[in-house]
């Protein structure tokens, strides 16, 4: 299997996490990166691409152009308004105010374009985000010229992002921009499989409505966990894209048990969406050992995670996304990966 990755996610690494009621040393670190390329070595996944350069115009059929200059430009409008630390969002257009102006000052174009204030901005977070969009973008390109499965080792995640808003972790919805360029390679149906513990609220949002894009995730249940506000089971989706998103939420504690049955029930539809490609939203934080999350899979179900998305026998892009049990996410990653390949 191809491995997409470069170095170039080290330049986004806030100091500060709001957690807790602490600025803390973000779970998303540097560090994750360095574990799973030790386990893919380890696992002779040793197959490895640098990306090209990020195509901005593909990135704009999943995100507004307002907020990719966002991104572009906020740090030095944030720095120019003579701000010294992080920029961390703090407020929201929630209910009550306005959301059809975006304000001018950088903390209200922050909060515009957020949705949650545990991500911070720093110097090099756009860059990163760019090479993370890029890496899911050449995974993706390489599976559309014929490669059967590639994994994009993106870093930063993006499954929270939205066509319009960054927030838990995410910037760029590496995801999305990979199923968009299977759509723009000429592919009819694309599915999005996400298996992060958290659900993919910003890849749902993209693909509401979309009736080509298959979007099923499994994660713990929005009255318990993160992001709280989306990926309820009656959310099915709209308009034309109404049954094309499928939500499978799980309470605290859930095993391999009940949620490999929701694997494959997700990879029925799935399998039912007759898709020309696969894109999976690769997070292991479904991990017993996860320090923020509580389902209770071990280092070994994830092997069987690869063989049951194996077994779909379609051409996939395997996208990082979350994993926070930093010793552990090597392993993880590369059972999955060792699970499909052997199937
Ligand atoms: C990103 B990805 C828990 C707070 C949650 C944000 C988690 C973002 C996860 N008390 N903080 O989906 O792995
Ligand atoms: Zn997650």
């Amino acid at each position: 299997m191809r491995v997409v990755l470069s170095d170039d996610h080290r330049s986004h690494f806030p100091a500060g996490e709001l957690y807790d009621g602490a600025l803390v040393r973000p779970f998303e670190c540097p560090e994750r990166w360095d574990h799973v390329v030790a386990a893919l070595d380890a696992a002779g996944l040793d197959d490895r691409t640098a990306p090209g350069p990020v195509d901005l115009d593909r990135v704009r059929r999943v995100h507004d152009p307002v907020y990719v200059e966002f991104l572009e430009d906020i740090w030095d409008a944030w720095v120019a308004a003579g701000h010294d630390g992080e920029a961390i969002p703090m407020n929201f257009p929630v209910r009550g105010l306005r959301d059809d102006r975006i304000p001018v000052d950088p903390e209200g174009r922050l909060g515009y374009h957020a949705f949650a204030s545990e991500t911070a901005i720093t110097a090099g977070t756009w860059h990163a985000a760019q090479a993370s969009a890029a890496i899911a973008q050449t995974a993706q390109g390489l599976v559309a010229g014929g490669e059967p499965a590639a994994f994009a080792l993106c870093r930063p995640p993006g499954h929270h992002a939205s066509a319009d808003q960054f927030g838990g972790y995410c910037f760029l919805n590496n995801a999305a921009i990979a199923a968009e360029g299977f759509l723009a390679d000429g592919a009819e149906r694309v599915a999005v499989l996400d298996v992060d513990f958290h659900h993919g609220n910003g890849t749902q949002a993209i693909f509401w409505e979309r009736p080509e894009v298959l979007f099923a995730s499994l994660h713990g249940h929005p009255e318990d966990a993160f992001p709280h506000f989306l990926g309820w089971e009656d959310e099915v989706g709209a308009g034309a894209g109404e049954g094309t998103t499928r939500n499978y939420p799980m309470r605290p504690g859930t095993g391999f048990d009940v949620w490999s049955a929701a694997l494959d029930d997700a990879c029925g539809h799935v399998a039912a969406h007759r898709p020309d490609a696969l894109v999976v939203s690769l997070g292991v934080d479904a991990f017993e050992e996860d320090p923020i999350s509580f389902f209770r899979l071990t280092s070994d179900d994830f092997s069987a995670v690869g063989r049951r998305i194996g077994a779909l026998g379609l051409p996939t892009v395997f996208v990082m996304e979350g994993g926070y049990a930093v010793a552990e996410i090597g392993t993880n990653v590369a059972n999955v990966l060792t699970g499909h390949l052997s199937t």
